[in-house]
């Protein structure tokens, strides 16, 4: 037996902990989350830090999330099946942090490995972002005078969709130490403060233990695991709510021990037949027949596929090929290929905060990496919204109207699962944004097929929904009155241009597409119409509202788009005297209260809008509008940075271009700040492979352009930009250097 021989040692795929430091190691957590679309694990110690009990019980009420302080200073563990989710007492519905499976706990003489309290030295953990390989080593001076060099390897296979893979090896280098390890599955761990599991089962094996939870969202999670070591793990412990699989191994100088585990992690929401057991079982049976070797070989082969769509090369510049890197790594490893019953949460499933739940951030942020990456993605990622649209029904008929309103933040089932009100009842953007997606995926991919047979059902749904929403006002137009646009600090404005113009987009979208299909296919057109009962008089309000759709403009020449008709009402606000400590958010240095009432942006309103809709504002009228909201914007929301950089970009202030993206690579990458410490900013990762494609490399989006043409701008140092993607069925290459673009076909 030997350790897994790992292939590509690429620096530039290394994401790399320097060692235990309290500051920093919840922040390796997050970022260092390891998955394979289907399940997840943060990257937290094997053994777990002793100090931070994983079963803490609080109440954790409604907040925004952005200026919340969290618990959990220095570890949280985070095992997460996106679609296994149950109701929390205070925030609604929430994805649940399942049983932790690496749990490894390692005793000499008494003396427990830990990585705050034991004398470790000689520490590297590496993130392989090519394979999603976990490498910890590091040697440990026993308090009894042996010294041993511990090597730690783990993935998520990312072809055996249920199957989990740990090794670790112990290496004598001096004295003797007799080794107690106690390998197991631990259900003691909470989310966000609260307990989901309605029963635990636990059952002791030969050569394993398995654990079963049953949540209160009523689902039944299954974890088996099975040890493979030249040692007797026959012992057991049952300690509280884990079990474990115990052995005692003998180091002496120079004895090495490797301990192989395979785990399989089966729900009963897996779409597959047998029973859970039966399941698991297969799973690892098939994976010790295979060998670690072959586990490791297939993964690999399946992550270097991904990896030859989607690796973007950038020569001349370590920190932003590593940060689009660990960008794609993320994107890749979020997204569940098989499965559009799920989405992707907005922390990526790599943490608890927001809950597991779906935003925007996948229609307008993250959508775009999948079209031109992975088309197949893309598309269940909407069929994800398709097959949610009864929840959406229901919203819409909450609070009063027909059609559908997609949830501000959406769990499985479709419905409004945020407990804020604010965002809940005002931020209605998100119904036309994803009216914007399925255009933009047609634009890309050609996939007129997922228009005919579900786009349009959402289409025609939503649009009874803004026809009620929108108010006539006395000229005749249509407004959208008590509306929070992307700016979170304004939460009840009138005529909200994003929104307005979204939702108009939205509208003519259905005419059109209404319009189409009839002329095309003419039965099914009518099938259409009788199954949905929609009726003449309704198309012709749909065009009515599209049409009167009212947009907020200035008309004293200054070229200005107010954020929303009583923008300019808002008072203006003095940052230097509020805003004195830079690197807090500036929501945290004034009242709720206080912010609602100024012209404080949160994030990008207008420049959203202008990235969207490009061809709609000339370079000049985008210049001044850039000059005059990014003054008066925080950026305290993480998709703010992103927009700005793309809009500079593509103005050619490459100053301002290469400041934001500082800011975006910061946003995960900066250890110090820590941003990954509750999940990844998996919006923002979309936002830097978009402000590479579309601002550096200056691509012209699918939704505007036929051809894909290259527009290059790189940033300084930058000696050469390579970019593989999909454009409308083709497969190409696009190779940038001195701002000179060669497109290649692959
Ligand atoms: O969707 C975003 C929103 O735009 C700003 N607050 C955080 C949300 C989730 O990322």
């Amino acid at each position: 037996m030997q350790m897994i021989v790992t292939k590509d040692n690429l620096e530039d795929f290394y994401l790399k902990d320097p060692g235990y430091d309290p500051a920093t190691s919840k922040y390796y957590e997050g970022i260092m989350t390891q998955g394979n679309g289907y399940m997840h694990v943060r990257g937290s110690y094997d053994e777990g830090l002793i100090a931070e009990k994983q079963d803490l019980e609080y109440d954790r009420k409604p907040a925004n999330v952005t200026l919340e302080v969290q618990r959990f200073p220095l570890s949280k563990w985070g095992t997460f099946v996106p679609g296994v989710v149950g109701p929390h007492p205070f925030l609604m519905t929430e994805m649940i942090n399942q049983p932790y499976f690496f749990d490894t706990v390692l005793t000499v003489d008494g003396e427990r490995l830990d990585m705050a309290e034991s004398r470790i030295s000689d520490y590297e953990r590496i993130l392989n972002l090519s394979d999603g390989v976990l490498t910890r080593s590091f040697r440990w001076d026993c308090r009894n005078g042996a010294a041993l060099r511990l090597t730690y390897k783990r993935f998520i296979s990312m072809d055996r969709k249920h199957l989990a893979l740990s090794q670790l090896m112990i290496k004598g280098l001096s004295g003797s130490a007799r080794v107690q390890i106690d390998a197991g599955i631990n259900a003691g761990v909470r989310t966000n403060g609260f307990d989901h599991f309605t029963s635990i089962r636990k059952n002791q094996r030969q050569t394993g233990c398995s654990l079963e939870v049953e949540t209160n969202g009523g689902n039944k999670v299954l974890i088996v695991s099975e040890i493979e070591a030249d040692a007797d793990f026959s012992g057991k412990k049952d300690i509280n709510d884990a079990i474990y699989s115990s052995g005692t191994v003998e180091i002496n100088e120079n004895t090495e021990f490797l301990m192989t585990r395979y785990i399989a992690l089966c729900t009963d929401r897996d779409q597959e037949e047998d029973s859970l057991s039966f399941r698991a079982r297969s799973v690892i049976e098939e994976a010790r027949r295979a060998g670690a070797q072959t586990i490791y070989d297939d993964h690999k082969t399946a992550w270097e596929k991904r990896w030859s769509a989607s690796d973007i090369r950038i020569k001349g510049d370590h920190r932003a090929q590593l940060a689009i890197r660990a960008s794609i790594y993320h994107l890749m490893r979020a997204a569940d290929r098989e499965d559009p019953r799920v989405a992707i949460g907005a922390k990526g499933h790599a943490g608890e905060a927001y809950f597991g739940r779906y935003f925007w951030d996948t229609e307008i942020n993250m959508l775009p990496f999948f079209l031109h990456t992975d088309p197949e993605a893309a598309r269940n990622l909407l069929m994800f919204r398709y097959l949610t649209l009864d929840g959406a029904r229901e919203n819409a008929k909450s609070y009063g109207y027909p059609g559908a309103r997609y949830a501000w933040e959406s769990s499985v089932s479709g419905h409004e699962e945020c407990a804020c009100w604010q965002y809940a009842d005002h931020e209605i953007h998100v119904t036309a944004d994803i009216a914007y997606a399925m255009k933009n995926y047609i634009s890309a991919t050609g996939d007129e097929e997922f228009m005919e047979n579900f786009g349009l059902e959402i289409l025609i749904e939503t649009s009874r929904y803004w026809v009620k929403r929108a108010d006539k006002n006395r000229n005749g137009e249509y407004e959208l009155l008590a509306v929070m646009g992307p700016d979170e600090y304004l939460p009840m404005t009138r005529n909200n241009y994003y929104t307005n113009r979204m939702v108009k987009f939205s509208l003519d979208l259905t005419c059109a597409e209404l319009e189409s299909l009839e002329e095309k296919e003419p039965l099914k057109y009518r099938v259409l119409k009788e199954r949905l009962g929609l009726k003449d008089d309704e198309k012709k309000l749909f065009k009515e509202v599209a049409d009167n759709m009212r947009l907020p403009k200035t008309d004293d020449g200054s070229d200005i788009v107010p954020q929303s008709d009583d923008f300019f009402d808002y008072a203006d606000i003095d940052f230097d005297e509020v805003w004195k400590d830079r690197s807090k958010c500036f929501g945290t240095c004034i009242s709720q209260e206080h912010n609602y009432r100024v012209k404080a942006l949160k994030q990008a309103d207008v420049l959203e809008n202008m990235l969207l809709f490009g061809p709609e504002f000339t370079d000049e009228v985008k210049s001044k509008n850039y000059d005059y909201y990014e003054p008066i914007t925080t950026h305290d929301s993480s998709l703010s940075a992103a927009v700005h950089g793309i809009i500079a970009a593509r103005l050619g202030r490459m100053d301002e271009a290469e400041k934001f993206l500082d800011k975006v690579i910061d946003i995960d990458m900066d250890e110090a700040a820590g941003g990954a410490k509750e999940g990844i900013h998996i919006a923002n990762c979309g936002g830097l492979w978009q402000l590479i494609v579309y601002g550096f490399a200056g691509l012209g989006p699918a939704m505007w352009n036929e051809s894909a043409d290259f527009k290059p701008m790189l940033p300084a140092g930058w000696e050469e930009l390579e970019i593989p993607f999909f454009w409308k069925g083709r497969s190409l290459k696009v190779v940038i250097s001195d701002n000179k673009a060669v497109l290649i076909e692959r």
